[in-house]
């Protein structure tokens, strides 16, 4: 039986279809209009280290985020001893040409207040020492797994009071001779898997690896891993970088 009411059905239904549509295009326009309007807000705003101050905020609390909760915990993998090249390449040897004097060679650290430590390698074999086999990789292009040990630098500081030190952006590393040169910023310095070297494959680093001490900084690409420390120093500011110097990115990460 045919509804009596269909015609009238029919016409409601084509009203609040009407509606509908209406209200679904203001709410469109609306927030076409709201859109506009924020975009343009967006673009009044001063900038911030190049950067509209609205969009800056986002990026600072992404690199707070990514900064605090990967920077610090992540680690570079690690693999058995078993894995680690016996026949380790070497490269590089600014700043290592000539000899070491094995007698008087001291770890040179100067603190914030101006005053030098010297410290023996005997000393800073005392400290806990932490093995590491991992993927050493050079920017020219090779890698390969090594086998190093030392004390952790972040344990190194904490033994000697580098409080007041640790608080700065960058550690600087020298050779003795100040033949080469390396900044590291400290979130990378203080990471669990940096050593301050003393062995390779179980023993004594070979001269030309940087005997009697080097740097291993797996988060780092070889060219900071400098060999031969004779001065570490703090700053706030970027300390001379050979390779930086040279147009390679002065962070070196990966
Ligand atoms: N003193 C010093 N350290 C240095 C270099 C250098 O030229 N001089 N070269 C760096 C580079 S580019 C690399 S890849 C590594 C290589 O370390 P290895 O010789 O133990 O393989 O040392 C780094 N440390
Ligand atoms: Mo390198």
């Amino acid at each position: 039986m045919k509804n009596p009411n269909s015609k009238l059905e029919e016409f409601v239904d084509a009203k609040s279809i009407k509606r509908k549509s209406v209200v679904a295009f203001c709410i469109f326009f609306l927030m076409l209009v709201v859109g506009f309007a924020t975009w343009k807000w967006i673009n009044n705003q001063p900038t911030d280290q190049g950067a509209l101050r609205p969009l800056r905020k986002v990026l600072d609390v992404n690199e707070k985020f990514f900064s605090a909760f990967f920077d610090s915990t992540k680690l570079v993998k690690e693999y058995p001893l078993s894995a680690a090249a016996k026949k380790v390449r070497v490269n590089g040897i600014e700043g290592i040409r000539d000899n070491v004097d094995e007698d008087t060679w001291r770890l040179n650290v100067i603190k914030d207040n101006g005053d030098t430590l010297k410290i023996t390698l005997d000393e800073i074999k005392l400290l806990p020492k932490k093995n590491i086999v991992f993927d050493f990789k050079c920017i020219e292009g090779w890698s390969q797994v090594t086998h190093w040990a030392g004390v952790p630098l972040k344990e190194f500081m904490k033994h000697y009071h580098l409080k007041n030190e640790a608080m700065k952006k960058y550690v600087g590393l020298s050779t003795p001779d100040h033949g080469y040169y390396v900044g590291i910023d400290m979130p990378s310095a203080l990471h669990p898997q940096t050593l301050l070297c003393y062995e390779m494959n179980g023993k004594a680093l070979p001269k030309i690896q940087g005997y009697p001490l080097r740097l291993i900084i797996p988060v780092k690409y070889g060219v900071k891993h400098l060999k031969r420390i004779g001065t570490m120093y703090f700053s706030d500011k970027k300390p001379a970088d050979y390779w930086a110097e040279r147009g390679y990115d002065y962070y070196t990460g990966h």
